[in-house]
């Protein structure tokens, strides 16, 4: 890797990119692979591979201990247990839910015929702004579901006001948000339940999976339920189910990844702080803002304000491309305006949030990326951003216009 000396030598002009080997955004954090593959080792010879291990109990458990909640049930991913937390809710007609968050919070809605309504998110925050879910709710609501994203809390104050004086349910979407407190209370203790996803590209990862905690023990008992089935012993299926369980080789990496989570979160604010020192004084480019000391910094969220920065977002991502580094836009365009939603739901304008979904960009981040890489990342979008005109220009050019 070689740090490029001036604008000439972007590969955009036609050089080598700065890595040859690409910088992507999620790259998993991994835990001691020896110990995840004894633990693995240990279940094959167990063969007991699924279906509430021991690994998974042991899995669960330690989640709700680290939360300090009543109750966490493990399941394959974070969408089905977003599924199955909305169905064991009781969610029905219509429910408020952030536009601005990855498309599975909508789609375990209208999987099951339920209305998402979409609010607007507050743009300091990035999560559901309260006073415009008060002007959503109608004779149909009958929940909310709020998101902590890139693990930066809701208003969980206003919300559970606004959710106990209409009564709703409330729900959070907390896929982003492990690890992660609000005012020295673990996320994972907010509103009816919350829900986490352990997907590779999180902080913890289970290579796949997501669990529901809650410290509603008739909830948790439905929950655990629906998530086998339905079945509360041999032959005896009392619920409506489906498959949410968590395997064992899943878990297996849980357990690790618990035992070095505090190592990825201290990385992850490293990384945040050498960006913030790498990334001060760029005209029109903002970091996202949040309590450091109370946040995972999973994420390393910058908003390029195309009225004051050179470059447009989206120029500057072409430029951090062609140099091996795939930043990301997150979540363009709003999932009101992906489909099914922009047929359905046709006419909904929410500028506050598509203004956001123009303007972000994910930086990779987390233990995969080291500090020379970064600095190298922070110098290329510092040269991009000082010589905005010459390469808007030189975009123009490739792209033909
Ligand atoms: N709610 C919210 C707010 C969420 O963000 C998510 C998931 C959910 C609910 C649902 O939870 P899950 O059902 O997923 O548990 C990713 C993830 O698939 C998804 O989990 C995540 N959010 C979403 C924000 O991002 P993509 O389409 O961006 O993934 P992909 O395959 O492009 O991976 C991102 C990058 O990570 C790649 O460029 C390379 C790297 N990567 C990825 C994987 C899977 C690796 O290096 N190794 C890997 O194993 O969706």
């Amino acid at each position: 890797m070689k740090q490029k000396a001036c604008i000439d030598e972007l590969a955009i002009f036609g050089f080598a990119p700065t890595f040859e080997e690409v910088l992507h955004v999620g790259r998993p954090n991994i835990p001691d692979p020896q110990r995840v593959a004894d633990r693995v080792y240990d279940l094959l010879n167990r063969r007991w591979l699924t279906n509430n291990g021991p690994l998974v109990k042991e899995f669960e458990q330690q989640v709700a201990h680290r939360i300090g909640c009543r109750h966490c049930i493990a399941m394959c991913n974070g969408t089905i247990a977003l599924e199955i937390a909305i169905r064991g809710l009781g969610l029905t007609g219509e429910v408020i839910v952030p536009s601005f968050t990855f498309v599975a919070t909508v789609h375990a809605l209208q999987w099951q015929e339920i209305t998402p309504v979409f609010c607007e998110v507050d743009p300091q925050t990035h999560t559901l702004n309260p006073d415009h879910v008060e002007t959503l709710i109608t004779e149909r609501t009958t929940g909310i579901i709020g998101v902590h994203t890139w693990g930066s809390p809701c208003a969980v104050e206003r919300l559970a006001a606004i959710a106990d004086a209409h009564r709703l349910v409330l729900l959070y979407d907390a896929a982003h948000a492990f690890g992660c407190l609000y005012r020295g209370e673990s996320i994972g203790n907010f509103g009816d339940a919350e829900v986490f996803s352990f997907h590779a590209t999180k902080v913890l990862n289970t290579f796949e999976g997501g669990a529901v905690v809650t410290n509603d023990d008739d909830l948790a008992h439905r929950v655990r339920l629906m998530k086998n089935f339905g079945f509360a012993g041999r032959d005896m299926v009392i619920h409506l189910g489906s498959n949410g369980k968590m395997n064992e080789a899943s878990a297996a990496m849980g357990l690790e990844s618990l035992g070095e989570l505090d190592r990825f979160i201290r990385v992850n604010r490293r990384n945040l702080a050498q960006y913030r020192t790498g990334l001060a004084g760029i005209e029109g480019l903002t970091l996202f803002e949040r309590d450091d000391a109370s946040s995972n910094c999973h994420y390393m969220v910058v908003e390029v304000d195309p009225s004051r920065c050179a470059l447009s977002r989206d120029d500057l991502m072409v430029v951090l491309h062609a140099e091996g580094v795939l930043a990301r836009r997150y979540f363009y365009p709003g999932s009101h305006r992906m489909e099914p939603y922009v047929s359905k739901y046709p006419g909904v304008h929410l500028p506050l949030t598509e203004a956001l979904t123009d303007r972000v960009m994910v930086l990779p981040t987390g233990t995969a990326v080291s500090e020379v890489e970064i600095s190298a990342i922070c110098h290329l979008v510092r040269l991009a951003c000082q010589h905005g005109e010459t390469i808007a220009q030189q975009l123009r050019f490739l792209k033909g216009d």
